[in-house]
């Protein structure tokens, strides 16, 4: 779509003059554009145009991302030797003082500043990054966890919610809107053949003995960016930042930092979980965290990647089933290879949850 980008950009109060923007980066939510600026001693930045479909209420989605951001950016500001500009998100404000437009035809923007030289993986390859993924996930919650003025607005309700989801699916299947269902009776079997184990995390919290932090709720390992020696640099994408068990970030990032495949590989003999690249994101996340968990939510640490990727399987076959309406898809069977590939690192992960088990055990 033809945005006017350089128009929009100059709504904003940036620093520089609009050179170029082009799309950028591989979410499949928003549409994200780098701006370029002429002066080469300037920042860049990010313009994102915000999915006002999947996000109902952008007032409150800001004003979450700006109290995050501003808390995140007073604790780190204070150690010694940080980079504030590439170590936290910083929302770039508009003429009018706030920190998003709407354009003429309605949609909302949003920009922040570039985060230079960062690097960004779609799949691990090595356990020192899966530990720098895990050490930024435990900072980021560790910083949060006194984070004043009450709790975050939930910017997508029941996000992590098994049974909700579980409920959405069986909808779908039953109301069939693309007739696609008899496609996928065997991943649908794969899916309800697990839908009872995986309510114990909704359960612990009901019955009081897992906490609601607060929580990033998409670690995605391309949501976690590393510096330009692979250290933890910045966790990104705080859309969906708000009160959660920390069993979500921690099973969402084992799920794309531990699997040997991307997210949405086609040939399923490569998608695993690498035990080793699980161990180290899991010391990672535990050398910041370790002494503000509870027993229970240790125990369950191991779990948690079954839980995840079990979930963004069944919400991806939901979206394949529906006819593509939420996931951003680049060919026709997109949402279904996902689904697909997600069911089967489920199922590397239940032959090596012994293994799962008995590594979180020595770490805590
Ligand atoms: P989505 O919800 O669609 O995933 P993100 O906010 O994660 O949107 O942005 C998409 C991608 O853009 C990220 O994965 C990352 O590559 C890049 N990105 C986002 N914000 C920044 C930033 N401030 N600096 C550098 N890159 C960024
Ligand atoms: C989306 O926004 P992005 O691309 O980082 C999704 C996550 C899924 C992920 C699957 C708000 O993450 O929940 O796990 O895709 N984000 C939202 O790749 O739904
Ligand atoms: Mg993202």
């Amino acid at each position: 779509m033809g945005y006017n980008l350089k128009e929009i950009f100059e709504y904003f109060e940036a620093d520089g003059t609009f050179l170029k923007g082009e799309p950028y980066g591989s979410g499949h939510i928003h549409d994200t554009f780098r701006i370029e600026t002429v002066e080469k001693e300037k920042d860049d930045y990010i313009l994102q145009r915000l999915n006002n479909k999947i996000f109902k209420n952008i007032p409150e989605l800001q004003q979450n991302i700006e109290r995050v951001t501003v808390h995140l950016r007073n604790k780190i500001s204070s150690i010694r030797g940080s980079d504030i500009k590439r170590e936290c998100l910083r929302l770039i404000p508009t003429r009018d003082g706030l920190t998003w437009i709407v354009d003429n035809e309605g949609n909302f923007w949003r920009m922040y500043i570039f985060i230079s030289r960062h690097h960004s993986y779609n799949v691990v390859d090595s356990p020192d990054k899966a530990f720098e993924g895990g050490k930024a996930i435990g900072r980021f919650q560790a910083m949060l966890s006194d984070m004043p003025g009450g709790p975050l607005f939930e910017t997508i309700p029941l996000f992590h919610n098994i049974e909700k989801r579980l409920q959405t699916f069986n909808s779908k299947i039953m109301d069939n809107p693309v007739g696609r269902v008899d496609s996928v009776s065997k991943e649908i079997g794969q899916i309800l053949n697990r839908a009872d184990e995986m309510k114990i995390i909704l359960r612990l919290g009901n019955e009081g003995k897992i906490p609601l932090r607060i929580t990033h709720n998409d670690t995605k390992f391309n949501n976690i960016l590393l510096d330009e020696n692979d250290k933890a640099l910045c966790v990104i994408d705080l859309d969906t930042v708000m009160p959660g068990y920390i069993h979500y970030d921690f099973g969402d990032a084992i799920r794309t930092a531990a699997n040997t495949a991307t997210e949405d590989e086609d040939d399923l003999s490569k998608v695993k979980m690498d035990i080793n690249l699980f161990k180290a994101y899991a010391e990672g996340y535990l050398s910041e965290t370790v002494e503000t968990l509870n027993d229970v939510e240790k125990e369950y640490l191991a779990f948690a990647p079954r839980l995840i990727t079990y979930t963004i399987a069944v919400r991806f076959l939901t979206d394949f089933i529906d006819g593509d309406n939420y996931f951003k898809i680049h060919h026709e069977l997109h949402n279904l290879q996902r689904a697909r590939a997600q069911l089967r690192l489920v199922m590397s992960m239940e032959e090596q949850y012994q293994d799962m088990k008995s590594i979180i055990r020595k770490l805590t």
